[in-house]
């Protein structure tokens, strides 16, 4: 049943038992992993992509959750002109507030600190939350939904803006989200959220965007339709390319502000696309099944010519490529990643061990299957002295290539 708005949901791929995307068993404890079923569908009636199956919150977001946010200088940079432009076209009246939701380790509100304009993060993974505390960043550890949204209210007034970033496709409960916006954000103000695009996926094939946090997929014309349903107005779209391509929606309260072209625009053009079409949902299924198989081909070739493979980047989308495609420490002995939190740890369910980034110039391996694919160029540039010295890096979206 569609968490919008209750309509039957047509399952359009199952990849099957998956783990927890962001659980790093140690070693020695890889027996009691949490699995869940991964399938997604697309609701018959408001067009919502989703997941069949939800993982409860508080598995996935506590205070051991390892993504730190400010670990891409792209990342830091991008959100540092998210918060400029916050300041300059929105936070302009006297004492502005505002408040983000799954704020993490400060990547955004950091600027907004520096400019001394009041804040509040919300951000219940308590690890990420106290990084941010430590920077002077004012933060709740606790979930963004009603109750604690009416809480903020009473403390603090209301919010100029209410920001979110890959965040709110975490959220299955939206209906709660709107209501706690409803309450929170001032007359005038704007709630403007961002997340990984539809469009995107499909047309990159990144399926590996699929996984336990990744509950909704969203389109324009979903956005929309849940923005009027809970009592909002979308009046702004705009495309963004961090993380394989993402949309930023501006959501205000009805008729407070004008609609931009943008919205009808984007609207158009993914009815053009095919984008409620059954048959693209079965192409892109296809593809899933065409790369996987690509790609595990490409692995088992290269380990019996002897070659040394590794992965790069413990990404919670790698998790949905390792356990779905079969990819185990027999074709990709180990992953490299710049996360401390995530060393000495395993893959979930592949098992596959993680070891720090400097290991790949240390080791010089002979490939690297590029699972941080989003920070490709970020990457390549930091990682250059493997490719001088002759490594070559594995992509697999939009298909299996060798660079
Ligand atoms: O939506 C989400 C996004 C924003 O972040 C969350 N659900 C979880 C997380 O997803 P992810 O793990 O797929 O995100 P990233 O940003 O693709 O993760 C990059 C990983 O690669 C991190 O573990 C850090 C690592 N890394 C590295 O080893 N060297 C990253 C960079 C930039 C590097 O140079
Ligand atoms: N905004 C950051 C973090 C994205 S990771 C960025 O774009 O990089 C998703 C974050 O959402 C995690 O830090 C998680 O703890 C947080 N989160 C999940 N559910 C939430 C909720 N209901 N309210 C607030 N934060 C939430």
């Amino acid at each position: 049943m569609c968490r919008i708005c209750g309509s039957t949901v047509g399952e359009f791929f199952d990849f099957g038992r998956q783990p927890l995307s962001d659980t790093f068993p140690e070693p020695d404890r890889v027996d009691d992993e949490f699995f869940f079923r991964l399938a997604v569908g697309i609701c018959e009636s408001c067009a919502m992509v989703q997941l069949l199956e939800e993982v409860p919150r508080d598995r996935m977001f506590h205070d051991g959750y390892p993504y730190h946010s400010s670990g891409s200088a792209r990342m830091r940079e991008h959100f540092a002109g998210t918060a400029r432009r916050f300041l300059r076209e929105e936070l302009t009246a006297d004492d502005p507030f505002i408040v983000e939701i799954g704020s993490n380790d400060g990547v955004m509100l950091r600027t907004i600190r520096d400019a001394g304009v009041r804040h509040l993060g919300v951000e219940p993974s308590g690890g990420v939350a106290d990084l941010s505390r430590a920077e002077g960043i004012r933060v709740v550890t606790t979930f963004f939904e009603e109750e604690s949204a009416r809480r903020i209210r009473a403390e603090d007034g209301p919010a100029d803006v209410i920001f979110a970033a890959n965040t709110i496709c975490h959220i299955p409960y939206l209906d709660s989200i709107f209501r706690g916006v409803d309450a929170l954000l001032a007359p005038g103000g704007v709630f403007v959220f961002e997340d990984p695009y539809l469009g995107d996926i499909l047309e990159l094939n990144t399926f590996d965007q699929i996984y336990d946090e990744h509950f909704y997929l969203f389109s324009v014309n979903s956005v929309r339709a849940a923005a009027r349903r809970f009592g909002f107005d979308l009046v702004d779209v705009q495309r963004l390319s961090v993380h394989g391509g993402e949309v930023r929606y501006t959501i205000a309260r009805p008729g407070t502000r004008p609609v931009t072209a943008a919205v009808e625009a984007m609207i158009a053009e993914e009815r053009e696309r095919g984008m409620l079409d059954h048959t693209t949902f079965e192409q892109f299924g296809a593809n899933v099944k065409r790369i996987c198989g690509d790609l595990v081909e490409l692995l088992r070739r290269l380990r019996a010519e002897g070659k040394r493979v590794v992965g790069y980047g413990a990404t919670a989308k790698s998790a949905t490529v390792t356990n779905y495609c079969g990819i185990g420490p027999d074709l990709v002995e180990v992953v490299y990643d710049t996360t401390p939190a995530k060393h000495g740890r395993v893959m979930p369910g592949s098992h596959i061990p993680v070891r720090p980034a400097s290991g790949l110039t240390e080791t010089r391996p002979d490939y690297a299957i590029l699972f941080a694919w989003n920070h490709e160029e970020e990457i390549k540039q930091k990682e250059k002295a493997f490719h001088d010295a002759g490594g070559r890096w594995i992509t697999y979206v939009p298909d299996v290539r060798i660079s």
